[in-house]
């Protein structure tokens, strides 16, 4: 077990991270400069070859890489190695566009695991945990990626994928599961199904939740954590780079450590695409340096947050990004100003809602609209027209002072609104734009 928690490269020095890091991007831009002709050509276009890379300083010489480029190389223009060598494919839901299919060879797949395996010992797991993973499996990685880490922490691993709710909750209190994978918005509906079911925090055996796959905010981490009685862990990662596992809280819970042996992480502007300073706030690019079959190098993530090298108490020396804000294609522009769902969310929950919420955002008469659907809890809800008005108009207010528009508050019944098994979708963006 003591494997997965590596304090001569998770606390190293920052020298030696960087000195491991060069030595691998020199190497990783050597083979797919010789093995990929889609990115070798990126690299002529700018004008630089394997010998301009020395190290880690050098990495913004590199050109990025971005979604569209995936879309223009589907599904096997950025292979890094021959498909023989391949063991595996995992890919994105594709809301939009075409999927985005990842390939793994034996060794990327052995890389990924111990990026999740470390993720679950930050987590407080050993081999005398019952980990439940409850993220989808199949071509998800969340499932997938979270059972091969949990094999490796040697765990009793239950892998009973997303769905099928008061079964969840069966397994939880029959095996003992002492930890929880899945979506969070997966997670507050397991708790609000326990609550129903008449168990409060001490009649269930978990101790924590290795949450992640979508923006969650702090608000809903108390939530989940008041309604379980776990410490609720962030991770972060996505298909292209793997899966889940590029990074992951620890108990300080305040920033998720990235696997800085595997992964390089810069923040740029989005619209420059300059590297921005430690702290600021931009969009994560990653490289990853030891990446056999899907290699990526500076790949545009689209999400938003910071990185700090701030020492942190764990002791753990990999940088540490915030909680993602959502990607930069998630952010809503209602009349001119910038909105994540993340932020309503935080609205919602610190006057006592639960995070059962849709935002359908309209144009009309050539002005935006954006409309909030609350779901009340059973003690809020009542017939009483003037206390729903009041409270409507309190979220309003709210909604005001946090986004700096108004927004039209209308609170449901309970249980109206779609509680999600894995991703949750919380925007209807109706404009025709
Ligand atoms: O969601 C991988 C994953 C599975 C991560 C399980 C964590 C746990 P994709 O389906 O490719 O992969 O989606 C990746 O999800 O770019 C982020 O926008 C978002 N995302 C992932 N983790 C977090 C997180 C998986 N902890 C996209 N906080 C990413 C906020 C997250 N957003």
């Amino acid at each position: 077990m003591e494997r997965y928690f590596q304090p001569e490269i998770e606390c190293a020095s920052r020298e030696t991270i960087e000195s491991i890091q060069s030595e691998r991007l020199v190497a990783q831009v050597k083979r797919v400069y010789e093995n990929v002709p889609y990115y070798r050509k990126k690299m002529e276009e700018k004008g630089v070859t394997p010998d301009d890379i020395k190290s880690v300083s050098d990495l913004n010489k590199l050109p990025f890489l971005s979604k569209a480029d995936l879309r223009d190389a589907y599904p096997y223009g950025l292979l890094g190695k021959p498909l023989k060598e391949c063991v595996r494919i995992q890919s994105t839901s594709g809301t939009t566009g075409k999927r985005v299919i990842a390939f793994y060879t034996r060794h990327d797949i052995d890389l990924w695991e111990d990026c999740c395996a470390r993720a679950i010992v930050a987590a407080g797991g050993t081999d005398e945990d019952v980990c439940q993973v409850s993220y989808g499996y199949g071509l998800f990685t969340g499932g997938p990626g979270l059972n091969g880490g949990s094999h490796k922490v040697g765990c009793l691993t239950v892998p009973t994928s997303s769905g099928n709710t008061d079964r969840q909750i069966m397994f939880i209190k029959d095996l003992n599961a002492t930890i929880l994978c899945c979506t969070p918005s997966y997670a507050a509906y397991l708790g609000e199904r326990m609550k129903e079911m008449g168990m409060g925090p001490d009649d269930i055996p978990l101790k924590a939740g290795i949450f992640g796959a979508e923006a969650w905010s702090e608000e809903m981490r108390h939530d989940i954590e008041a309604t379980m009685g776990i410490k609720a862990y962030d991770i972060y990662g996505l298909t292209e780079l793997s899966g889940p596992g590029v990074s992951f809280e620890c108990s300080e819970q305040r920033g998720m450590h990235i696997n800085e042996d595997h992964f390089i992480a810069e923040i740029i502007d989005p619209d420059t695409g300059e590297v921005l300073p430690e702290g600021s706030v931009g969009e994560l690019v990653i490289t990853a340096v030891d990446k056999e079959a899907f290699p990526m190098i500076r790949y545009r993530t689209r999400d938003i947050c910071s990185l700090s090298r701030e020492k942190c108490s764990c002791g753990r020396t990999f940088v540490r990004m915030s909680k993602p804000k959502g990607r930069s294609d998630d952010m809503l522009i209602i009349r001119g100003v910038n909105v994540f769902p993340s932020q309503i969310e935080t609205v919602l929950i610190n006057q006592g809602y639960p995070a059962n919420y849709r935002i359908i955002v309209d144009r009309v008469n050539n002005t935006d609209t954006l409309d909030v659907q609350v779901e009340m809890t059973p003690e809020m809800f009542t017939d009483n027209i003037g206390e729903v008005q009041a409270r409507q108009k309190k979220l309003a207010d709210g909604m005001l002072s946090m986004l700096g528009i108004r927004a039209k508050i209308s609170l449901v019944a309970p249980k109206t609104i779609e509680r999600s098994e894995g991703k949750a979708v919380r925007v209807i963006d109706n404009r025709k734009i």
